[in-house]
């Protein structure tokens, strides 16, 4: 009896387990949409990076997951491609495969279609040659998103530096697909001729339709579970169903609370930190973003162990506002399937403001989404735009260039924000800075980027985990 209860909660745990790949995988949740390493033929056996779907030059247009991809030039040039001799694996960097062979062209364009409209993404993107190592400089490409004439990233690489950290020369941005399903980034560099090493899509995740799809999973083994007891093994086990059934369960709710407690820790799937920047006025909790920690009158706070300073690099003070129309409600409001106006309608400001990040794990790679939206704009009645540069550190060249319309509403969650990632340096700390008078924050979220093969050892861990304690018991 005992080697079939464990038969039994092992049937029932690989099930979950299974059920849970395949849910989180179809809704493209962990695993991003493609993994796309460019590379020469197939020649270059041994130069495809682990993980990651090589497309071999010069097919130029593929199909993965539904989504089709077009690698082109706005200039009419030819894609061609190369492979060099650097960067070279070494201890934490394990990237070679990916970086050292390229596709490049004048005024490369990249085109995904058959994406979800209205579906917001994210693309992280690897830019860098390996032929500058002899050179001294650097090289910018500016990235734009179809044919808007404000660029999204201005992406610098050093010629003769090169990556010793994962991602690093590599950026992530985000873009919301419109109704046609269809999105064109389009990068300009100043020799024209600008590098993809490859690429990550992902539909960005909202947590709370994760936890749901993780439960819907687990009620569906359980079921399966259930029905297969009784039909094939009534009456044998007639006596110890009940006991079974209490041993599935268990492992199937130890196994999640370890697969949440393990990802909530590791800040893979939730945030470090949710922010809701300047609530306060009347009924303050009325303008509580829901899941979003507030932070009113205080420029510094900390959250998960990471400590954070907002700051003027001119001096400035920060000062709290919120939005709301000639009737006295929020500016935006939640409508339909927009749910971010108590985070929206309400934000601090200050001239040139900077945020600053310590505490983060050193050569860290961290993710920050930062709505900048100030309903001021919409109430007076202005048109045009509003635009703000964003830079890390010192720098002097913008990461993004965020622009905002004076007179339209964000009406899709996410809308007026933007998505960026950075390296925690050696002290495990980076700061952010906004240039301009009165640049508006609503709030942001801090999340530690996840690499798919880390995050597949964190579940296996849990499961191994749970069947012992269970075997054990
Ligand atoms: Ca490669
Ligand atoms: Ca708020
Ligand atoms: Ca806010």
């Amino acid at each position: 009896m005992k080697l079939h209860r464990h038969h039994l909660i092992e049937t029932s745990t690989l099930i979950a387990l299974i059920m849970l790949f395949v849910a989180a995988t179809h809704a493209d949740l962990i695993y991003p949409i493609m993994n796309v390493d460019f590379g020469p033929d197939g020649s270059g056996a041994g130069r495809g990076q682990p993980g990651f779907t090589v497309i071999y030059m010069p097919s130029t247009n593929f199909t993965l997951n539904g989504v089709d991809v077009t690698v082109a030039s706005a200039t009419e040039d030819n894609v061609d491609w190369r492979y060099r001799d650097y960067p070279i694996d070494s201890g934490d960097y394990t990237e070679e495969r990916l970086s050292r062979d390229l596709l490049y062209t004048d005024n490369l364009t990249l085109t995904f279609s058959g994406l979800t409209p209205g579906q917001r993404y994210e693309l992280q993107l690897w830019s860098w040659d390996g032929y500058w190592m002899n050179y001294t400089g650097s090289e910018t490409t500016t990235w734009y998103l179809g044919d808007d004439l404000t660029p999204i990233v201005e992406h610098t690489r050093p010629y003769n530096t090169a990556p010793s950290v994962n991602g690093e020369y590599s950026f992530i941005t985000d873009f919301l697909s419109g109704p046609s399903g269809s999105v064109t980034l389009k990068g300009e560099g100043a020799n024209q001729d600008v590098p993809i090493n490859g690429f990550i899509l992902t539909a960005v995740p909202e947590p709370a339709s994760f936890v749901v799809l993780l439960l819907a999973g687990l009620t569906l083994s359980l079921r399966r579970r259930r029905t297969s007891i009784l039909t094939e093994q009534k009456e044998r086990l007639q006596t110890m169903k009940q006991h079974s059934h209490y041993f599935i369960k268990t492992t199937a709710v130890m196994t999640l609370a370890f697969i949440l407690a393990g990802t909530v820790q590791a800040g893979l799937i939730t945030p470090i930190m949710k922010i809701d920047l300047g609530a306060y006025g009347p009924g303050a909790t009325t303008w509580a973003q829901p899941g979003f920690t507030v932070m009113y009158n205080t420029t510094t706070f900390s959250g998960n162990g990471v400590d954070v300073t907002l700051d003027s690099a001119t001096g400035d003070s920060y000062q709290n506002r919120y939005r709301t129309d000639s009737e006295g409600s929020p500016v935006p409001s939640d409508s339909g399937d927009y749910t971010e106006g108590r985070l929206s309608s309400d934000l601090y400001f200050a001239d040139n403001p900077t945020i600053t990040f310590a505490n983060l794990t050193p050569n860290q790679r961290y993710k920050v989404q930062l709505w900048s939206w100030d309903g001021y704009w919409y109430t007076s009645g202005g048109t045009g735009t509003v635009s703000t540069n964003w830079y890390y550190g010192d720098s002097t060249t913008p990461f993004v260039t965020h622009v905002r319309p004076k007179d339209v509403l964000p009406s899709v969650n996410g809308e007026y924000s933007f998505i960026t990632d950075f390296l925690a340096g050696a002290g495990g700390s980076m700061t952010i800075r906004g240039e301009g008078a009165n640049v508006s924050m609503n709030g942001f979220t801090l999340t530690a980027v996840p690499e798919p093969a880390s995050f597949v050892v964190l579940l296996l861990a849990g499961l191994t985990l749970s069947l012992r304690r269970r075997r054990s018991a």
